[in-house]
């Protein structure tokens, strides 16, 4: 971990329904509380970009929390929740001990509704590339602005059985345009991963620069082309968007 703090807006993503091998955990938990909401915490440092969110991912092969909130429960990993239980973002400081942990693989296929996102009946799907000491160790996918997220959308689509995962759960998901650049278009992420001819989620030094050259282009010369802030750049857009989805609790500061 680097030593500059990093300031996340954890994004608030409602489980609408939980893939059965999570349920079945859940179910055998002692005194859990089936009237509060579950949400699947994601850590961005794009919150303009909710509006094309298409699913969300979390890594098959890290351990998640289920963690009590207080009015509703938390998912994220034991690690993350633990640094927000020292910025006041959870009921007691100190306090992070999971009511029960489950596998990232069990929650594939989980059924979410994340706040602004335009598409209906989204899911939760797998990302290998996720990094378990990074953020929340979940990251909302948007394909249309992170080559990351495009790539490994893609990846989903074309090689669904390998991914275990049904080819109906992705094969309707679209990249939907969001911003504008002179450069790339309405699709940034989508335009570079082609222009760069990236083959696949694993090509980690080309992703590495097209992240940058996405993120730099979308910061400095994007236009929002939906939403409530439609026609404003971005870097306008950016900060009213987190401050409503704050304001809405819908989303929340996290910093490591
Ligand atoms: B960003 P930084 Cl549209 N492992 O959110 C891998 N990636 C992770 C992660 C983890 N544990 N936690 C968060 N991330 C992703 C949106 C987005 C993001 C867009 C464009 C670029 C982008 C939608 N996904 O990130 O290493 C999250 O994806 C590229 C800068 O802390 C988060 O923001 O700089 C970003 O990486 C955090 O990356």
């Amino acid at each position: 971990e680097g030593i500059t703090p990093q300031e996340y807006v954890g994004i608030k993503i409602e489980t609408t329904e939980l893939a059965e091998a999570a349920q079945k955990i859940v179910d055998s938990v002692q005194g859990f509380d089936k009237s509060k909401k579950i949400f699947f915490v994601a850590a961005t440092l794009r919150p303009e970009t909710m509006y094309g969110q298409t699913c969300c991912f979390v890594s098959p092969k890290i351990d998640y929390g289920i963690f009590d909130n207080g009015d509703s429960y938390y998912i994220t990993t034991e690690r993350a929740y633990k640094n927000m239980s020292y910025q006041k973002i959870t009921p007691t400081r100190g306090h992070y001990k999971p009511v029960v942990t489950i596998s990232g693989k069990d929650f594939i296929g989980s059924m979410i509704s994340p706040p602004l996102a335009q598409q209906k009946n989204l899911r939760i799907l797998p990302m290998e590339t996720v990094i378990a000491t990074k953020g929340t160790g979940v990251v909302t996918c948007v394909p249309s602005n992170s080559p990351d997220d495009y790539m490994t959308l893609s990846d989903l689509k074309n090689k669904s059985a390998y991914y275990g995962i049904e080819n109906d759960w992705v094969k309707d998901l679209e990249v939907l345009p969001i911003i504008n650049t002179d450069k790339y278009g309405n699709l940034t992420a989508k335009t570079l991963c082609e222009e760069m001819k990236i083959q696949s989620p694993k090509d980690a030094v080309k992703l590495a620069e097209a992240k940058k050259i996405a993120y730099k282009e979308d910061y400095y010369s994007g236009v929002m082309s939906v939403g409530k802030y439609s026609g404003e750049k971005v870097e306008v857009a950016k900060a009213k968007l987190k401050a409503d989805m704050i304001a809405d609790g819908t989303a929340f500061v996290y910093n490591e």
